[in-house]
């Protein structure tokens, strides 16, 4: 990674940092544990919506972080609730989200939604102006809760270089002409100098819909965009995670014992295969696909029964509709098959519904036989690299969903397709009877291209490429 210089001004709607009980505690994440060192190394500004307990002395609205070694400033934007609600759970969430996922019956606009979603985007640039004023520096946005923001930056500093990483796919356009308001999203992301996707189809879906909307001049092969006198760089960079970090975690001492008591609490049976599912509850992640791909398992294949446990980690994040219905169909669901194949003295499925530490994670995910991705549709999806970085003895298989970004970029993964359970089905069985070798050698292929292409790599490639638009 080439020396980054310049103030950097970091835009998202999460804060790295939060306040609980008093205390200012790093959020996780991956995004936040690879900009958190650059932001502690090169200083600078993090600006996002507040949560948490507002600091009761001094400035609310900003701190020095990390709370130990202050070395850049968290800026909060308190928003009032209705705009939280409108712009966030819902043009946010119950539009953009469900759009870009393509998952259309899901796709829910209410006119306040828009309108709120203005206006924050409008306040985090008023945010980002008066901490740069006239002069330079590097504005980097998060996502697509901010696609209105770089158009009110550029306008009101021209020094500004202004970049986005859009961390969720972006669909063809026959799909995203569903927004009715596209063109003002459009030319919004088009005022950065550099758009950052996962994947090239989302490049060129989006320089697809940019020709189509806007007229723009689109170069589709070297990825640029001409568009009222300014050019916009889009390129893909797959996102990924701290390997390092995940390496080291798993082949701990305190890793082998916290599988044995996770084994002891779940009474898992000693001789069995076990296969694990982490995911944040969310429809995107295929998680009633997969709970239908086991119960035909065991169908199938009733040998299995008793040998094979499966451990679904689910997270409730978003506590609003859809996600409470999807929750409660995955609970049934969890419920009828336990209740189905399960006996006096083992469960098929063991349900955790609560947050873990990545220590944890990282035990887990190196303990177990398999571990299994089904989204329907996904950016990338880190659980899945996660569990790569962590396969310290070389034995697990990855099932990994074909419509998961990271199926782009992770060789040596057991492509599945959620949608065709009965192959689904199948492909745990065969998961569960590969070779020790054969799966040896489709790991290895795994860690040493995911050892090159950490997180580290993610931020150090856009930073060089921002380097170059300068
Ligand atoms: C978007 C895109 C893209 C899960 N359970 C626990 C826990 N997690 C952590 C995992 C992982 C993260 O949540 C989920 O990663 P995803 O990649 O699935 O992320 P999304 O939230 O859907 O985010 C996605 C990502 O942005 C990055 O660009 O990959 O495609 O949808 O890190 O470990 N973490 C902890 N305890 C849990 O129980 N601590």
């Amino acid at each position: 990674m080439s020396p980054f210089n310049g103030k950097l001004v970091i835009v998202s709607n999460r804060e790295p940092y939060v306040r609980r009980k008093g205390k200012l505690e790093k959020t996780a994440g991956g995004l936040v544990s690879a900009l958190d060192p650059i932001m502690q190394k090169n200083g600078g500004i993090w600006i996002a919506a507040g949560s948490g307990e507002r600091s009761p002395v001094g400035d609310s609205t900003k701190t020095t972080v990390p709370p130990d070694a202050p070395a850049y400033v968290q800026k909060s934007i308190w928003l009032k609730e209705a705009y939280e609600n409108n712009y966030y759970h819902g043009y946010s969430n119950r539009f953009l989200w469900p759009l870009c996922h393509m998952t259309l019956d899901r796709v829910f606009l209410r006119r306040a939604y828009w309108s709120a979603y203005k206006k924050v985007n409008s306040l985090f640039a008023e945010a980002v102006l008066e901490e740069t004023g006239d002069e330079p520096a590097v504005v980097w946005l998060q996502d697509y809760h901010l696609s209105l923001c770089a158009r009110d930056l550029k306008e009101k500093n021209r020094k500004l270089v202004v970049l986005q990483f859009w961390h969720i796919p972006w669909p063809p356009h026959d799909i995203f002409r569903i927004c009715p308001q596209r063109k003002e999203i459009l030319e919004g992301l088009l005022a950065n100098d550099l758009i950052g996707f996962h994947l090239d189809s989302f490049c060129q879906n989006f320089m697809t819909c940019v020709d189509r909307e806007l007229g723009a001049g689109v170069d589709f092969k070297e990825g640029f965009v001409h568009y009222k006198g300014h050019t916009t760089r889009v390129k893909a960079f797959p996102i990924s995670i701290d390997f390092e970090w995940f390496a080291r975690s798993a082949s701990s001492p305190k890793a082998r014992r916290t599988w044995e008591r996770f084994r002891k609490t779940l009474k898992l049976p000693q001789d069995g295969y076990v296969g694990v599912g982490v995911d944040r509850l969310e429809y995107t992640k295929g998680l009633i696909k997969r709970l239908e791909a086991i119960d035909l398992f065991f169908t199938k294949y009733p040998r299995y029964r008793r040998r094979f446990t499966f451990i679904q980690i689910a997270v409730p994040t978003r506590k609003v509709e859809p996600y409470l219905s999807y929750r409660e169909k995955v609970e049934a669901l969890v419920a009828k098959i336990n209740a189905h194949y399960g006996e006096a003295d083992w469960e098929p499925i063991k349900y955790i519904d609560y947050k873990l530490s990545h220590d944890d994670l990282a035990a887990i995910y190196d303990g177990v036989d398999l571990a299994v991705v089904s989204s329907i549709y996904d950016g990338m999806n880190l659980v899945a690299k996660e569990y790569i970085a962590s396969q310290v003895d070389e034995k697990g298989v990855l099932l990994l969903s074909e419509f998961a970004g990271a199926a782009e970029a992770i060789p040596g993964a057991m492509l599945i397709n959620p949608y065709d359970t009965e192959c689904f089905a199948d492909a745990i069985k065969q998961a569960l009877q590969l070779p020790a070798s054969e799966k040896q050698k489709m790991i290895r292929a795994s860690i040493a291209y995911l050892r090159e292409h950490d997180i580290y790599r993610w931020v150090g490639d856009i930073l060089d490429e921002v380097e170059r638009l300068k």
